[in-house]
């Protein structure tokens, strides 16, 4: 597998401009040869903090973007205004923002087509919830979400997909190995059928409470290709060892 291990952090409504002491460290410490990294913070840190990672290996995205690519949204941020401050990718479909702002698959799928669209790498984020996976209807339930919320026409390395179990999230509980092994095994044939050969070149991350203590055997695991990391992306020292066990 030559494709590059994606190690991402988004920070959420989470920093300040002090906050981006973290990123100087991290990009002090961790150099990571043979992998990227990849911080989401707020907006209002975009353009900061990709000066900073200017000639270093960290790369820096958006957590959101407008479908449209400009006009009188008020509150929102565009595709091409991202990649203007400095942005390379953007995450899309987060679970926050489906159940905050009531995003649906159709509407991710917009949102990824305007950020390839500008030069952005779309990073689609999908997952049930504990009731859909209680009922048995992980697979359907995120088989219906890839469906949805990819757009038909992008190249693999356009794409990433985060698998975020909605339980998982912020909660300390994770999938065990079986489970993320059968979720990721079963988004790579899915999005083969979607997009054939190029499926090889898309990065699948998985999500909720990854940390330093089990971001190892989680990188074992097949078809995972990296991480999406809210908590423990927000402290270079954590973040830099999941960067280091990628
Ligand atoms: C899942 C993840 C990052 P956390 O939302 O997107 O957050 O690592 O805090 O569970």
């Amino acid at each position: 597998d030559a494709m590059k291990k994606l190690a991402a952090g988004n920070w959420k409504m989470n920093g300040n401009r002090a906050a981006l002491a973290e990123v100087s460290a991290l990009l002090s410490a961790h150099p990571a040869p043979g992998c990227e990294i990849l911080l989401c913070p707020p907006t209002t840190l975009l353009a900061e903090m990709a000066g900073l990672a200017t000639g270093s290996a960290l790369l820096v995205g958006g957590q959101d973007c407008h479908a449209k690519g400009s006009g009188a949204h008020t509150g929102d941020i565009s595709a091409a205004m991202l990649a203007d401050a400095g942005a390379s990718h953007v995450i899309l479909g987060h679970s926050e923002r489906r159940a905050d702002h009531g995003e649906r698959n159709e509407l991710v799928r917009a949102k990824a087509e305007a950020a390839i669209a500008a030069g952005l790498i779309a990073v689609v984020c999908l997952g049930e919830t504990e009731a859909e996976r209680d009922a048995g209807e992980t697979l359907a339930v995120i088989g219906a979400q890839l469906d949805g919320s990819v757009p038909a026409a992008a190249t693999g390395s356009q794409l990433v997909i985060a698998y975020e179990p909605v339980w998982a999230i912020g909660t300390g509980r994770t999938p065990t190995i079986a489970q993320i092994a059968e979720v990721h095994a079963f988004l790579r044939a899915r999005l083969t059928a979607h997009i054939g050969a190029e499926a090889g070149k898309t990065r699948l991350l998985y999500g909720g409470s990854v940390k330093p203590s089990n971001a190892t055997e989680i990188f074992a695991v097949p078809d995972v290709d990296g991480a999406l990391v809210g908590g423990a992306s927000l402290k270079a020292a954590d973040f830099g060892a999941i960067v280091a066990a990628l």
